[in-house]
């Protein structure tokens, strides 16, 4: 693994997260993106290497609708850049994390993704990206 490409924040409202975000950094998001098929809609925001992606569900049935009604706003995963996103999840399935897909999905910012799952990471919600070259 690379870097923390990003840190994942649930939010109840885009809107006003995007603006209370807006006052604490100085700066404006500088994308937002819906990504189907997570049921979420995101906004990022760059923070000199890494960045900050705030995700609001679409729907009830989205990780982020449950994972808000069981503990409330706050960060939802931590994401980390990979060089090849098969070979390090072949890599980490034989290490004995729990993938949640047996293929890489296409998420948000031009990225290939994967996510752990929580229970065999300590508890944090591991996610690997990789940059569609
Ligand atoms: N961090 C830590 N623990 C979490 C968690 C999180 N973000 N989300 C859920 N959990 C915990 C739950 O509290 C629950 O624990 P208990 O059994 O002790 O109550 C357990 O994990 C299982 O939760 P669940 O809601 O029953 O969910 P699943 O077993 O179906 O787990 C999960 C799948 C949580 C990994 C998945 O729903 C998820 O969050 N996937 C990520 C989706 C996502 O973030 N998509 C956005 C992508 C945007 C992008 O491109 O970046």
């Amino acid at each position: 693994m690379k870097k923390v490409e990003h840190i994942g924040i649930a939010v109840k409202s885009l809107e006003s997260a995007n603006e209370l975000f807006t006052k604490l950094f100085g700066k404006k998001s500088y994308k937002a993106e819906k990504v189907e098929r997570e049921g979420v809609t995101t906004s990022f925001f760059q923070m000199g290497e890494t960045k900050i992606e705030l995700l609001e569900a679409t729907n009830s049935d989205s990780a982020i609708s449950k994972f808000i009604e069981k503990r409330g706003e706050g960060i939802h995963h931590i994401a980390f850049e990979v060089e090849d996103i098969k070979s390090e999840m072949k890599r980490l399935e034989k290490e004995g994390f729990t993938l949640l897909n047996n293929e890489p999905q296409k998420g948000a910012d031009n990225k290939l993704i994967c996510f752990l799952h929580p229970k065999s990471t300590n508890g944090i919600l591991v996610e690997l990206c990789q940059e569609i070259r």
